[in-house]
């Protein structure tokens, strides 16, 4: 079981309103956000407020939550105005790549100079 929030993490902090970031959405489950180095013209990152370290930890419990974090990924591209799809991405743990350990979703929309096409 994750603890609700851990006083070090940064996305925790971020949840809380302790430091800044551009919200585009918040709700009681989750906060969404643009990504402070963005790979694209729309880059949000999608984070439970719980503290999940990662999506190794997610358990059957969490299928309410991680089903929301999926079902706002479109709603935000729609409302960021993101037509002509996008990628999503969960890096998880060392081997993954996963520099914050705060569960989290990449959604990266829009042109990008090296897409194919
Ligand atoms: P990952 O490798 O999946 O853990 O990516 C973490 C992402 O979090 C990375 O793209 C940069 C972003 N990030 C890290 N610190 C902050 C922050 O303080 N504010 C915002 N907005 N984004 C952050």
């Amino acid at each position: 079981m994750s603890a609700s929030s851990d006083p070090n993490c940064i996305f925790c902090k971020i949840a809380a309103g302790q430091i800044p970031a551009r919200k585009v959405f918040e709700d009681e489950h989750l906060i969404a956000f643009h990504d402070i180095n963005p790979w694209a013209p729309v880059h949000v990152l999608i984070v439970p407020r719980q503290h999940i370290v990662s999506l190794a930890e997610v358990g059957e419990e969490h299928a309410e939550l991680m089903g929301r974090m999926m079902v706002l990924a479109p709603r935000l591209m729609r409302e960021l105005g993101v037509s002509n799809g996008f990628r999503t991405l969960i890096n998880t743990g060392k081997d993954g790549l996963q520099e914050v350990m705060h569960l989290h979703m990449h959604v990266i929309g829009g042109p990008r100079p090296w897409a194919k096409g």
